[in-house]
């Protein structure tokens, strides 16, 4: 082949591979890889990298490596992060709306909560995030959450009155916490496991996903099983991204964020039915008889609060759906 025709070849070749130029994707999530959040995290990825043909690549920022979930938000805000697959504990602090999800005692259980997520009630606060700077793609799933604590078993408010327990950044949260007669002490997640190791906290609450996967067993006796709050997910996308995808790669991001979400919510279902076998072999004392009826009883001046905050009949159209 004739010189020119060589020269010609690489500038093509070269001139080709610039047309293809591959974006590396930050993503960062608060547990380990092999969590609920890592799962989730990389069939997304796989299925963005498959479906731009590798043009969008993630790397993956595992175990609160970038911060605080509400530290991520932030950055995804400032396009200095590209994705946060995050519970919606802070969430509330960016778009208010979001905060009826996180209400006590409002799902019944997991069909009830994903029913409600994916549909009119749960797509529409996905609508909320563009106007305060942030793209939600899809809802993921961080579980029913249950209390850990280092001093007794608890089987019913009295036993959880007057435990010093961390909770999320959540006001939802906290105001519900407070009728149980906890003592609420907001903090974020890295921090979390030094706080049980050190005391400066009895106790925690957390999905089991999020304790089997943080090793709280190393920290906490007493797990029991009280379900009190359904803790939904979400994948955010900086706009800094967004706005550069073809209307095609919009689509192919928010399809593998719902495939995202669903193997997500497969984890969690292995690691509710595998978790608390798990965690007892790893030494945690499991109260399975929780009196549920008597923390839902105990949330009705909260619930009072939460009527008036999001209208008693939003807070009805998600407890009727069936
Ligand atoms: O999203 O802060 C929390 O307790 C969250 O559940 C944890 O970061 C996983």
């Amino acid at each position: 082949m004739k010189l020119r025709s060589l020269v010609a070849a690489a500038a093509l070749a070269l001139g080709g591979a610039a047309f293809a130029q591959t974006t590396v994707l930050k993503i960062g999530y608060a547990t380990a890889p092999d969590s609920h959040y890592g799962v989730g995290s990389k069939v997304f990825c796989d299925e963005v990298e498959k479906g731009t043909q590798g043009r969008y690549k993630c790397q993956y920022f595992p175990n609160s490596a970038l911060g605080g979930e509400r530290e991520q938000i932030e950055a995804i805000q400032l396009g200095t992060q590209d994705l946060v697959n995050t519970s919606t504990g802070p969430v509330g602090n960016f778009v208010p709306e979001v905060k009826i999800v996180d209400i006590p005692f409002l799902f019944r259980d997991y069909d009830h909560a994903r029913k409600v997520m994916d549909g009119p009630i749960g797509q529409d606060l996905l609508a909320k995030f563009p106007s305060r700077g942030i793209i939600a793609l899809a809802w993921t799933e961080n579980g029913f959450r249950h209390m850990t604590n280092s001093k007794r078993d608890i089987v019913e408010p009295s036993d959880a009155k007057g435990l010093k327990m961390r909770t999320m950044e959540n006001k939802v949260h906290m105001d519900g916490y407070r009728a149980f007669g906890i003592l609420p002490t907001p903090m974020a997640f890295p921090e979390l496991f030094g706080a049980l190791q050190q005391g400066t906290v009895d106790g925690q609450e957390n999905p089991i996903p999020v304790i089997l996967s943080a090793k709280f067993s190393q920290v906490q006796k007493h797990l029991s099983l009280t379900g009190h709050v359904y803790s939904p997910a979400l994948l955010l996308l900086s706009p800094k991204v967004w706005n550069k995808l073809s209307d095609a790669d919009k689509k192919v991001f928010l399809e593998a964020a719902k495939k995202g979400g669903a193997a997500q919510r497969v984890k969690v279902n292995e690691d509710e039915n595998n978790g608390i076998a798990q965690l007892e072999q790893q030494g945690m004392k499991v109260v399975r008889n929780v009196d549920k009826p008597a923390f839902q009883a105990a949330l009705k001046t909260p619930y009072e609060g939460y009527a008036k905050e999001f209208g008693a009949a939003n807070i009805k159209k998600i407890q009727d759906v069936q």
